[in-house]
């Protein structure tokens, strides 16, 4: 099969693997939707750690096409979305209302039990996030899919594997945005608007997108920001006059960049909070002066997927898609083949996208 595979750091092209049958607690899914998100950049530059070579791919969906020995939650012909991260239901976090932080895997480009699937001859091909699903077809743990209505649309369903969830999650459920609040977002791409989508269905009288790109910032409008600042300008400043000084009541860091993440800190009104959402590289670093988190009383959180619990966030969030609440076709910029992955990798880095996605055929 052809799959999108991270050769090397900061190397990657379309090539034909071999993909063996599922194992007992896999399933084999025919990709039909494969959304293009930052993190699969941060794997090819070296932001996230992986090892090579490496199918990229984190958000998707698909229609089960085999399982193996002791699968009962899903059969052949079902429409699933792919989860980023398994959920066990045994251990720790899964039982402490935390599914999001299972310890089920390890993130070592392997699946569950430590082995990858893919092969290029007599080379093994890691996967992405248990997923590697930037291909046309992937064997990925039982414990990461889940079966959604057959008549949603397949990108929907494919952004809603990460970029739509973790956003949406981060405003509703990580950082639980309260009707009236004030809120900023830095970073308005596909997760950013997502945030700012969350934000909205919460019910924020202000939504503050910042961005380094104008086009970007006006674009997060029609997903309910409310207010963009000048581009270029100093948005900490523009974001403390419009909320009269005070600063908001919720700041979302959506890039990984220690200056921004600093910003977002700032911009957090004494008793806020400054949500961490965006992944920078391991060496990133960002510094707030130790009087400042106590005498202001702020919060640093970090968002994890959304602080999902896919098997109940993924339909209530087809569901917001379906009564209109959440606008998932507005965000598809652009669709590609599976070949076109590197333009849509280029379109990413270039800021053409709110969302790009693979479409399987
Ligand atoms: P994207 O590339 O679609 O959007 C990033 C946006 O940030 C673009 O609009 C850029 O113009 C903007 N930007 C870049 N630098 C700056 C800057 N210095 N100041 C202002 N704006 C800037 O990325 P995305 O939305 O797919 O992903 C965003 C981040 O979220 C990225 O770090 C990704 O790895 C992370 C992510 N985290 C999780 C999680 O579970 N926490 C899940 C998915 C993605
Ligand atoms: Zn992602």
């Amino acid at each position: 099969m052809k799959a999108v595979v991270a050769t090397e750091l900061n190397d990657f092209s379309v090539i034909n693997v071999d993909l063996d049958a599922p194992k007992a607690g896999e399933v084999l899914v025919k990709m039909k939707a494969t959304g293009v998100c930052h993190s699969d950049l941060s794997i090819i530059n070296g932001t996230i750690p992986s090892p090579f070579p490496v199918v990229l791919g984190h958000e998707g969906a698909g229609i089960v096409d085999a399982v193996g020995e002791g699968i009962t939650h899903v059969s052949p012909g079902d429409h699933v979305i792919l989860s980023f991260i398994p959920q066990c239901g045994e251990c720790f976090h899964c039982i402490h209302d935390e599914p999001y932080l299972c310890t089920a895997g390890k993130p070592d480009g392997c699946l569950l039990d430590g082995t990858t699937r893919v092969h290029n001859s007599d080379e093994d091909v890691y996967v992405m996030s248990y997923l590697g699903n930037m291909a046309e077809y992937a064997v990925v743990p039982g414990i990461c899919v889940t079966p959604i209505d057959k008549d949603i649309d397949w990108k929907a369903a494919a952004l809603v594997g990460c970029g739509v969830t973790t956003g949406v999650g981060a405003a509703i459920k990580t950082a639980k945005v309260t009707p009236g609040s004030t809120v900023a977002v830095f970073g308005c791409g596909g997760v950013g608007v997502s945030v700012i989508q969350g934000a909205r269905i919460a019910g924020a009288k202000q939504i503050i997108a910042v961005d380094l790109s104008a086009e970007k910032m006006e674009n997060a409008r029609r997903f309910g920001a409310t207010h963009t600042v000048t581009p270029g300008g100093d948005a900490v400043r523009e974001v403390m006059e419009l909320t009269g000084k005070r600063g908001v009541d919720f700041a979302f860091e959506v890039i990984g960049h220690h200056s921004t993440i600093e910003m977002c800190i700032k911009c957090a009104r004494r008793g806020g909070s400054a949500v961490l959402v965006g992944v920078g590289r391991t060496t990133e670093r960002f510094s707030v002066n130790s009087l400042i988190l106590p005498l202001t009383s702020k919060n640093i959180i970090g968002c994890m997927y959304g602080s999902v619990n896919f098997k109940v966030d993924f339909p209530m969030y087809l569901d917001f898609y379906r009564q209109g609440l959440l606008d998932l076709d507005g965000m598809v910029t652009n669709t590609y083949t599976l070949d076109e992955a590197p333009q849509a990798f280029a379109d990413m880095e270039s800021g053409r996208n709110t969302r790009g996605v693979i479409l399987h055929g």
